[in-house]
């Protein structure tokens, strides 16, 4: 059964908080903006397409390892908990996880508020009896969870190798956040890509098909559409690369000719010169044995790790010490 609050009216006012992250991104050098702006409607919709493209290979290995671990998912994480999904987009894993562990009510968390209701529909509908209790907001913000789930015993979900959008120490702060957010007795699943073969990584975030590029492009076009923007759409290209020193993957939009472009919702002027980037996203690929000290500095004991080794993918299970 889906649970929602009234949802507010839909207005056509600025979002506060995306205006001042694009702003100060784009008033700096480098430039550089917060991966979270993506996940408007049509970012979600596209970040769904690339999930299910041949070289992105994180989103089927993941399914894969939740698929075949149900049974010791069960058995280490019990019966009667309320899942608290970070990031659940579509989610599409859960129903994996769900069935398995016979959780009492679900609470899936995203930015994207329309996507997160379809989506918290179609799951409420596959699991009659379910309390289905979904949260629109940033869980790398202050965020309240339902009443409804109080004094039930807690797993945090976080797939996709969201982490990753974090370097390590941004990592640990994130986790001690979802530990307080959970409370005592909670446990954590997440799921981290791994390093690997450059050639491999490369290829999952610069697709034949060119939907990341138009993902990493649809940035652009959120700012012309919200915030009143006028960048020329074709003087900006993808670019993903891997940077060794950093073990990440990091997508840029490359300007492949001067551009000097406004933002009206605030007024700024915006240059750049031809080849000048701006930084969208950095996805920080983990080695599988560095997830037990990330867990201890943040508060939890690394009790389990499920891994799938031809893409290199793992899945940790975190107890709260
Ligand atoms: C949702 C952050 C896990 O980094 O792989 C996919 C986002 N960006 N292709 C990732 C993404 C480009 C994705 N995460």
């Amino acid at each position: 059964m889906l649970l929602t609050e009234d949802a507010p009216l839909p207005v056509r006012t600025v979002d506060p908080a995306f205006r001042r992250d694009i702003v100060e991104g784009l008033s700096r050098m480098p430039k550089a903006t917060p991966p979270i702006w993506f996940y408007d409607r049509r970012g979600s919709e596209l970040f769904e397409e690339i999930t299910d493209l041949p070289e992105y290979y994180p989103t089927r290995t993941e399914t894969a390892l939740l698929e075949q671990h149900g049974p010791d998912f069960a058995q280490a994480v019990g019966s009667g908990r309320a899942v608290v999904e970070f990031g659940a987009g579509s989610a599409r894993k859960t129903p994996r996880l769900l069935r398995a562990i016979n959780p009492a009510a679900y609470v899936p968390i995203d930015i994207s508020g329309e996507f997160l209701h379809a989506s918290s529909a179609e799951l409420a509908s596959a699991f009659p009896g379910l309390p289905v209790l979904p949260v629109v907001g940033d869980f790398n913000g202050v965020l309240d969870l339902p009443a409804a789930i109080s004094g039930l015993p807690r797993l945090g979900f976080f797939p996709g190798s969201t982490i990753g959008n974090m370097e390590p120490e941004a990592a640990v702060d994130l986790l001690r956040a979802m530990h307080r957010l959970l409370g005592d007795g909670a446990m954590l699943l997440i799921g981290m890509d791994r390093i690997k073969d450059s050639n491999r990584l490369i290829a999952a975030y610069d697709d034949a098909k060119g939907v990341t590029a138009a993902f990493n492009l649809n940035l652009i076009a959120r700012i012309n559409r919200e915030l009143g923007g006028d960048f020329p759409l074709d003087a900006f290209e993808h670019v993903a690369r891997f940077n060794p020193d950093a073990r990440s993957v990091e997508m840029h939009l490359r300007a492949t000719r001067d551009v000097t472009a406004h933002i009206a919702a605030s007024k700024l002027t915006v240059s750049l010169k031809a080849g000048e980037t701006i930084w969208t996203e950095s996805s920080h690929k983990y080695r599988a044995d560095e997830m037990p000290a990330i867990a201890d500095d943040a508060g939890f004991v690394c009790s389990h790790q499920w891994l799938e080794n031809e893409w290199g993918f793992a899945e940790s299970l975190l107890v709260a010490r």
